[in-house]
């Protein structure tokens, strides 16, 4: 495949190209030595559940129509899907328990090397869990707070506090009808392994259920508790200025690599870097400092709240090594390609892996506890500076990087809007209701070899935000959009009328970096926010919204979407999810469950049709709500389309007319 027709993003081509000349493999020519690949994975109808299989349904309907125990498509498509949600809760929620539990060894006085960097908002989350704040010394609010919480992991009885405490009224009674109100969080993924063992659920709409039930227990519980306890250590995110793609990397400083999710020891990395004993020795080995960057969502935990630069997004993992002047690279968890193992060693980039959890075999592993955390960052840093002389002279780092702004927390949008003194979401619904905002959206999510590098994000994002619709992001959707320089406030000249109106009153770009993948769940508290300001509705389903996760790849995103889905949001994949060789399952997913729910999935390989899919669906609510026309002409308009298929049916006619 031409270099081209593999990214869009100028640095990851010069990059690709470099690959080619060393001779070392990237993820893109593993995915054209995997082709074709396997349809009954892709179409989700291959079952490995027990060891009377693996069985396989025929998807034309010659071959079996069941496995051996007798589960039929829509069974095995059903349990596949549930159990890749499971997993994508269990990493998020997982994330959020360890943040949890760095809270509690703070509040008990053991982790040094942490403390409470946001009162404010440990007091506001506190009370939102009926916590009593006045006249308590900020530990013990910490302490409870971290108790209570961690208690939501596991408890036995009752449904989780925050998902009753932090979404719209309406919204929690819908999920109590369906009987889908999350229990617990891990209590949720042990069911699903249970319902999904060999014999026990085999009907795909219970499945179905409590797949949402699981991924609610992420959105609203185990990914909402990473930010909101990640805010309170490490504060929470003000509008931020910083630097994005491989153009990052110093060619004269000793280049670190933070790669991951988890912000608790890459925070303490970027602080410990600036450690003149550091910085001296650094000097000792010929460079002129030392540069920390990130990859993937490590790097937007701390771009939101230090503005350290990010290299790339997650396919420009490789690609980094590539250039030959990242020193070392380390990461925490998920996302990681086992493949920078074996590519360091051509390299003298020093992969190093830190959680007990993530080890790859030949890999130098410097485990990181939170109660000695500096002192982890003091040797992992040094690392990085003895292997600088290990540098070759062929370095290569493209010259690209753009200038980008972050921070935006679901509580500095309040006061953006609003202004300090009377904070409010106020401007922004009355935005949508006299219509110079179409409607707003969360474009998010992964990159994918199965499509081209960056474009479907950026294509899908510029096709909204011309037609008047403000875009929120998180992931490597942001990386791409900053890259792409669509997070620079003159981004609103690609902008309609009314959003660029917006961004130059205020001050902001169209699109708006609000942080990791587990800070989707900022997205959600966003959308809570606006239902609770009035004037459109009063459930999340009411809003003239969408959501979409373009490039996706991670079992993540698909339980990212199902709590979007299951909140009542129109979520949008450019590749369809795994079940398509249940034609019940499929409709069921995109059609059936919006009756049930709110909300439903759609998919549309195409990002600009796809982005006028969400459109037309944002119309459709904004119609529900009896909203105004909208300010400004349009530049995508559903009845041109109408009109446009009538002519060429017209057309048509006459030729066969001629004919
Ligand atoms: Fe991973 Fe979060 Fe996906 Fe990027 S976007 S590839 S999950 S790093 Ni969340
Ligand atoms: Fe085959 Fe049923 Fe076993 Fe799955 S659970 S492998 S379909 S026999």
């Amino acid at each position: 495949m031409a270099v081209k027709q593999r990214s869009i993003d100028k640095a990851s081509q010069r990059m690709i190209e470099r690959a080619g000349e060393k001779k070392v493999e990237i993820a893109w020519d593993r995915h054209d030595t995997m082709q074709p690949q396997c349809g009954f994975g892709s179409l989700g109808i291959c079952c490995r559940i027990c060891s009377m299989g693996p069985c396989r349904i025929d998807p034309f309907g010659e071959g079996p129509q069941a496995g051996i125990c007798g589960a039929n498509a829509d069974t095995i498509a059903a349990r596949n899907l549930i159990r890749m949600i499971a997993a994508g809760a269990a990493s998020h929620s997982d994330h959020g328990r360890d943040i949890a539990h760095t809270l509690k060894l703070v509040a008990e006085g053991k982790g040094k090397d942490y403390s409470i960097k946001d009162v404010k908002k440990l007091k506001k989350v506190a009370s939102r869990y009926e916590i009593e704040t006045e006249d308590k010394d900020v530990q013990q609010i910490a302490l409870e707070l971290s108790e209570v919480v961690m208690h939501e992991f596991g408890k036995q009885e009752g449904t989780l506090i925050s998902a009753e405490v932090y979404a719209p009224p309406a919204r929690v009674k819908v999920w109590n009808q369906a009987g889908i109100m999350p229990r617990s969080i891990d209590r949720e993924i042990v069911e699903v392994m249970h319902r999904t063992h060999m014999g026990v659920d085999v009907d795909y709409k219970n499945l179905m259920k409590h797949a949402m039930r699981t991924s609610l227990s992420d959105g609203w519980g185990g990914s909402l508790i990473a930010t909101e306890l990640s805010d309170i250590l490490f504060e929470s995110p003000k509008p931020i200025r910083f630097s994005a793609n491989l153009g990052v990397l110093d060619k004269d400083k000793v280049n670190l690599i933070v790669h991951g999710h988890e912000p608790t020891l890459s925070d303490i990395i970027v602080s410990v870097s600036r450690d003149e004993e550091l910085l001296k020795m650094a000097k000792e080995k010929g460079a002129k400092g030392i540069n920390i960057a990130g990859m993937c969502c490590t790097a937007n935990e701390i771009l939101m709240r230090h503005g350290v630069p990010v290299a790339g997004n997650f396919l420009q993992q490789e690609l980094a090594v590539i250039t030959d002047a990242v020193e070392l690279m380390l990461v925490d968890v998920q996302c990681l390609m086992p493949a920078s193992g074996s590519l360091c060693n051509y390299f003298h980039t020093k992969l190093i892996t830190t959680s007990p959890k993530c080890k790859m075999e030949g890999v130098q592993h410097i485990e990181f506890h939170e109660d000695n955390a500096v002192e982890t960052a003091r040797e992992i840093i040094k690392t990085a500076i003895e292997n600088f002389p290990n540098r070759s002279k062929n370095i290569f780092i493209p010259k690209e990087k753009e200038k980008a702004v972050a921070g935006f927390s679901t509580e500095i949008i309040f006061q953006i809007l609003g202004g300090y003194y009377r904070s409010t979401y106020r401007p922004l619904n009355n935005a949508i209701i006299e219509g110079r905002l179409r409607g707003a959206a969360g474009v998010v999510g992964c990159n994918n070899p199965n499509t081209q590098h960056d474009y479907v994000h950026i294509a899908m994002i510029k096709e909204l935000i011309k037609n008047d619709v403000l875009v929120v992001t998180t992931g490597c959707n942001a990386i791409a959009a900053a890259k792409a320089g669509l997070m620079r406030p003159e981004a609103a000249s690609m902008c309609g009328k009314g959003l660029q109106e917006i961004c130059e009153a205020v001050g902001i770009p169209p699109v708006l970096h609000v942080g990791s993948c587990v800070d989707n769940s900022r997205i959600l508290t966003i959308l809570a926010n606006v239902v609770a300001e009035g004037g459109l509705g009063d459930d999340i389903s009411d809003l003239p919204v969408a959501g979409a996760a373009p490039e996706w790849m991670s079992e993540k995103a698909i339980s990212i979407g199902m709590y979007f889905v299951a909140s009542g949001v129109y979520t949008m994949l450019c590749q369809p999810l795994p079940v398509l060789g249940s034609e019940k399952l499929a409709r069921y997913l995109t059609e059936e469950i919006e009756d049930e729910i709110g909300g439903k999935w759609a998919w549309e390989s195409d990002p600009v049709k796809a982005a006028h899919l969400m459109l037309r669906h944002i119309d459709k609510k904004r119609a529900a709500l009896k909203l105004k026309p909208m300010m400004y002409e349009q530049d995508f308009k559903p009845e041109d389309q109408e009109k446009k298929k009538v002519q060429n049916t017209r057309i048509l006619e006459t030729e066969t007319v001629e004919a």
